[in-house]
Parts: C-alpha cells; sequence; structure tokens
C-alpha cells in the first residue's frame, strides 16, 4: 500500500510520463504472456514458439506458423483492463505523452491510448505479400489454413517476427518518447527481447517505475519497484 502511495506521487509530480509495456500488461485482459505460451506449446505444437513466430518458419512452413499464430496469438475478444485503461487516462489529461508497447494486442489503443508506439506490430493490420493490399483482423480470423490475398499472393501480418527488424519509424519515435520523459513506467515485461529491451537505457528522466511480477534486469535501477499485478496496482491510481 506505501509503495501505491509512492506511486500515486510520483504520477502527480510527474509531466511527461512515458509507458513501456509488454506481455504483462494483458494477461489480467486474459492473453497469455510468452512464457505460459511456452507451457501450452508442448502439447499441441512440434517446435517451440519462438521458432514459429520467426521470419524463416513463416517463410518456409506458413502453414503451421498459421496455426499457432491463430491459435495462440489472436484473442479478438480480450477488452483493456485497469492498466490499459489508467495509462489512457493519464494521457488524455497531458500527464503523459505516450505508450511504448512490445504487445501487438491493440489493447491500449482501445482502452483509448493515441500516442502509442508498437515496436512489434499489430495483430490488427494485415498486408498481401505481393500487391501489398490491407486486411483486417477479421480477415485473417475467418479464412481457412493460409489467408490469401484476391489477388493470390500471401497475407502477412504487421507483426515483427523474430529475424526481422523494427519499424525505423517507430523505434525513433520511441527514443525520442523515451528521451524527453520526465518518469518512465515499465510495466509487464521481462525485458529480455532485443532491441526493445535496451530502449530504457535511452532514459534520463527522474523517476524509473517498474512493475513486474517476476525479476528483471532493471530492478536495481529503478526509484521504484513494485513486484504485483499491474492491472491491481493501476486500479488504485486516481488520475486527476
Ligand atoms: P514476456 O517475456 O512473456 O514477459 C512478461 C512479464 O510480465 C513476465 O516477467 C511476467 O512476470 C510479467 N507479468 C505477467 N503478468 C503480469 C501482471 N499481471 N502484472 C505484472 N507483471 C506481469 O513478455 P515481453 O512482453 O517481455 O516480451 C516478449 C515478447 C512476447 C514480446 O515481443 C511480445 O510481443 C510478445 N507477446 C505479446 C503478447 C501481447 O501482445 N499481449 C502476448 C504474448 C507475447
Amino acid at each position: 500500500m506505501e509503495k501505491i502511495k509512492t506511486l500515486q506521487r510520483i504520477l502527480d509530480e510527474s509531466d511527461k510520463i512515458v509507458f513501456f509495456t509488454g506481455a504483462g500488461v494483458s494477461t489480467e485482459s486474459g492473453i497469455p504472456d510468452f512464457r505460459s505460451v511456452d507451457g501450452l506449446y508442448s502439447q499441441k505444437y512440434q517446435y517451440p514458439p519462438e521458432a514459429i513466430i520467426s521470419h524463416s518458419f513463416y517463410k518456409y512452413n506458413p502453414q503451421e506458423f498459421y496455426r499457432f499464430y491463430k491459435d495462440r496469438m489472436i484473442y479478438p475478444d480480450a477488452k483493456p483492463n485497469m492498466a490499459h485503461i489508467k495509462m489512457a487516462e493519464l494521457e488524455s489529461k497531458g500527464k503523459a505523452i505516450g505508450v511504448i508497447t512490445q504487445n501487438i494486442d491493440g489493447l491500449h489503443q482501445a482502452a483509448g491510448s493515441k500516442n502509442v508506439y508498437e515496436l512489434h506490430g499489430s495483430i490488427h493490420r494485415n498486408y498481401c505479400t505481393k500487391c501489398h493490399r490491407f486486411y483486417d483482423l477479421d480477415y485473417i480470423i475467418n479464412s481457412e489454413g493460409i489467408p490469401h490475398c484476391s489477388c493470390g499472393g500471401i497475407i502477412k501480418p504487421d507483426v515483427v517476427l523474430y529475424e526481422e527488424g523494427l519499424d525505423d519509424a517507430t523505434l525513433y519515435g520511441a527514443i525520442g518518447a523515451i528521451r524527453q520523459a520526465d518518469c518512465m513506467v515499465i510495466a509487464g515485461t521481462s525485458l529480455v527481447v532485443y532491441p526493445a529491451a535496451g530502449l530504457v537505457n535511452y532514459f534520463r528522466g527522474k523517476y524509473l517505475v517498474l512493475i513486474n511480477l517476476s525479476a528483471t534486469s532493471q530492478d536495481s535501477a529503478a526509484d521504484l519497484l513494485i513486484k504485483a499485478k499491474v492491472g491491481e496496482v493501476f486500479e488504485k491510481i486516481v488520475v486527476q
């Protein structure tokens, strides 16, 4: 409880808060994080998730890629939880400058956040690899097996797979936001996926807050470390 009070004070004092989020921010919305996926995986899939969601796997085994992707990466009924909602409210009140997320679920935008840097893309955007026509998530969900465009090309989700680079504009936008922030709240991420995790090192502001259930490499650097469920923490935060 004392830590929640400290978080409230830090948020009240700060004018340029930036959030840096990972899969743990969406577990309370019913979307499993990566490690939970790993546990489930062994019964149904022949390869570890990291291998399946790599560029080479997508290229050479799109059938199996899409089987895993549709089954384990898409949660169309998931709704934002209090973490997404309070982060969006802080932005609409002019206190937060944006959210940098490794998530691909679109829940920050669903909660109302406007300035979202999606480092790893989004399940909501999909493109034909041949003619570049855009397709929404429903089209992917309703397709049988590998989704194809009307031109015959394969449709690829606008999601950054392992072995693929991050979008330059998104990456530099995220670095710019971190550099001007006076408070950075890292939440629900194991901080093991690079280059995303390395962005934390650009922070030069006053308060580094870390909210995560398990230990991370940045725990000792944090001004405030909260080991609790991020949705439950933000539920207690008052946005004024
Ligand atoms: P991760 O490596 O799975 O780490 C998640 C972290 O969140 C862990 O350290 C957990 O202890 C912690 N955690 C889980 N639930 C909570 C909670 N309620 N409150 C606080 N902490 C919690 O995931 P990362 O995001 O760090 O990075 C790995 C990949 C997983 C990223 O590239 C993501 O794109 C990818 N991913 C995204 C989603 C999504 O979009 N929702 C889901 C699964 C995986």
